[in-house]
């Protein structure tokens, strides 16, 4: 039996949630075409006869810019202490050299596989000559060219990430996915919902909390706050005669049903907290 912790790191937007997910067969971590969606750590399981996997998806590696940037930024450092193997996942349309960099900047201490993710969006002579570059980079360990989104090698992955794992017996409960609630997903995909939605700076002002989470007989409901910074960008939320919140709530509540195989009922309120992201009293009431 093989048992570790695998931790997936990157810059935002590398595709590393797609990955998490084509990884475990099931949507779990929230994916978005915009930069920094993931703020959280996400710790999921996959098992099988012979081996335990702990994955963590991480938020995009960046220059901290606000209290909400640095307490993002603690969830990456500490995913490259406690790790077996890391999964540096980079777009297979990035330089090499920057990649290099950033590799050496992170000082990565374990066995590391770099995951050239979007290998749909090159030709197979640029992926053969990329995977050979990077393979000669020190603390590099193995070079797996794949497509999270189109699932394309991810076997191929999981077999390099299993011929690094140390051996030793699960750790968690094999019927268990994750160890975070499912309130915290709830509010997840909403958010995620919320960076389909809107633009400019609405998804990154913004964040979701759920307040309610009660199984009924026949239903969920669910009642969440969408938290902005502005008076003025409640009223983008809303949208002109409440249009947008409306549409909102319809694709959340599609997706939480599925998520949670049960009819949902969906209450959504807005509520304004003056510049949320850098204060420490809402990270914290918020969950960061
Ligand atoms: N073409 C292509 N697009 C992909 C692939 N994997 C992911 N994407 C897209 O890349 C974008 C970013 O994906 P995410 O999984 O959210 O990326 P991330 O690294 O988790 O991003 P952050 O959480 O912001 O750091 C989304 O639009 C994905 O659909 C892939 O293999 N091929
Ligand atoms: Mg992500």
């Amino acid at each position: 039996m093989k048992s570790g912790f695998v931790n997936i790191i990157g810059k935002p937007n590398a595709g590393k949630s797609t990955l998490l997910n084509a990884l475990l067969g099931e949507k779990l971590s929230i994916v978005s075409s915009k930069v920094q969606t993931t703020r959280h750590r996400i710790r999921a399981f996959l098992n099988s006869e012979n081996y335990q996997i702990i994955f963590s998806d991480t938020p995009g590696v960046i220059e901290p810019k606000y209290k909400l940037h640095e307490k993002m930024m603690r969830a990456v450092t500490a995913s490259l202490e406690d790790a077996d193997v890391c999964l540096f996942v980079m777009d297979a349309r990035d330089q090499v050299q920057e990649i290099e960099g950033l590799i050496s900047v992170l000082k990565i201490k374990v066995p590391m596989i770099v995951v050239l993710n979007k290998m749909d969006l090159m030709g197979e002579n640029i992926i053969a000559e990329k995977k050979q570059a990077i393979t000669s980079l020190s603390g590099v360990k193995k070079v797996v060219a794949v497509s999270a989104n189109k699932k394309m090698h991810i076997d191929q992955l999981v077999d390099s990430i299993v011929d690094l794992l140390p051996e030793g017996e699960p750790y968690y409960d094999k019927d268990e996915l994750t160890d975070l609630p499912t309130k915290f997903f709830a509010a997840e995909i909403i958010r995620e919902k919320i960076f389909d939605l809107y633009e400019e700076e609405i998804p990154y002002q913004s964040t979701v909390m759920v307040s309610k989470f009660e199984e009924k007989t026949t239903l969920i409901k669910i009642t969440a706050e969408i938290v902005v910074h502005r008076e003025s960008q409640k009223a983008i939320i809303l949208g002109s005669g409440g249009v947008k919140i409306k549409e909102l709530g319809m694709r959340s509540r599609l997706e939480l049903e599925k998520f949670l195989d049960s009819k949902v009922f969906l209450e959504l309120f807005v509520k304004v907290r003056n510049n949320w992201r850098n204060n420490e009293i809402y990270l914290n009431e918020y969950g960061y």
